[in-house]
């Protein structure tokens, strides 16, 4: 038995291989979905083998971030709040044959890194990018965030949200990222092995996922702090593209489509074309 705040004596094997034992317990809120996320990453990364030695975790600022921070065994690189893209981006031109896993927030990547996410997707940059998209700014108090619906009661918004959501893997797609999917924090297997094929993809992997906020979304946009609560929320407003196909444009308001939304493996990006690059011009 382990008490608040100390390391608990049995961690789970995923965590004993691949965390920092002095960072657990993580600092999520009970009944948060970004623990299920991560979960999903260490499970991709154990099945592609993938090791310390040649993954490296980088993370923007919020609560995504504050548990992935300084986690990982091997190499983390913190960025400041909205430039993951641009820190991963100076990563991997200067090693290519290194795997860079980042994590970002709702917030991070689509207000203050907004501009950042944009290019790197431009650029296919071949770097994996998870998003946690909570809908709303979850370590600053629950203000609302670019992807928080419309309507959503918040701490900015007390009279409702008067914005569209954005939606940023339609955004991924259309700038140019190699591979695109949505899942839901519940879609453990397909999400672990989202994760898998975008590690495995050339160019710019973006995976979004919905996951419950029972302290921020939960308390202020529905009303309760129960997660189950906010996850019956995430699948009434979710819908698989196949189904999409099966129901009127009226019922599809307001839901989040969830799958792959484009896979083109084939695409060139700035990596490959700046060795290219190199090779051409450099110097001995
Ligand atoms: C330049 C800058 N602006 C604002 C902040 C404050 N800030 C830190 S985290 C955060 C919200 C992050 O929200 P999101 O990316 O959705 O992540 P979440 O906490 O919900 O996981 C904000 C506004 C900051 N740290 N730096
Ligand atoms: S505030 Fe929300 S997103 Fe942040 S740790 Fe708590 S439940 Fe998770």
């Amino acid at each position: 038995m382990s008490t608040v705040g100390e390391t608990p004596n049995v961690l789970h094997p995923l965590v004993a291989k691949y965390l920092r034992k002095e960072r657990m317990p993580h600092m999520a809120c009970p009944g948060c979905g970004i623990g299920q996320v991560v979960h999903a990453v260490l499970l991709a990364v154990d099945e592609l083998g993938l090791t310390p030695k040649d993954t490296v975790w980088v993370q923007g600022v919020g609560c995504n971030s504050r548990i992935t921070y300084s986690t990982w065994v091997g190499d983390n690189v913190d960025a400041h709040h909205g430039r993951m893209f641009a820190v991963a981006t100076g990563l991997k031109m200067a090693r290519p044959d290194m795997n860079f896993i980042c994590f970002t927030g709702d917030g991070d990547c689509g207000a203050i890194g907004g501009n950042h996410f944009i290019h790197a997707c431009r650029r296919n940059l071949d770097v994996t990018a998870i998003l946690f998209n909570n809908g709303i700014y979850g370590m600053t108090g629950g203000q609302v965030a670019p992807t928080s619906p419309l309507g959503a009661v918040t701490t900015t918004t007390p009279y409702g949200n008067i914005e569209d959501p954005f939606d940023m893997c339609q955004m991924a797609v259309a700038a140019g990222a190699s591979y695109v999917a949505r899942w839901r924090s519940t879609d453990f297997k397909p999400l672990a092995n989202s994760i898998k094929k975008g590690i495995q993809t050339k160019g710019l992997a973006f995976i979004e996922v919905l996951l419950q906020c029972p302290t921020n979304f939960g308390r202020y946009v529905l009303k309760t702090s129960n997660p189950q609560d906010v996850l019956k929320w995430i699948k009434d407003h979710s819908v698989s593209q196949k189904e999409a196909k099966k129901i009127s444009k009226e019922e599809l308001a307001g839901k989040y489509l969830i799958g792959e939304f484009v896979y083109r493996p084939e695409r060139t990006g700035i990596v490959e074309r700046y060795q290219e690059f190199l090779k051409k011009y450099q110097k001995d």
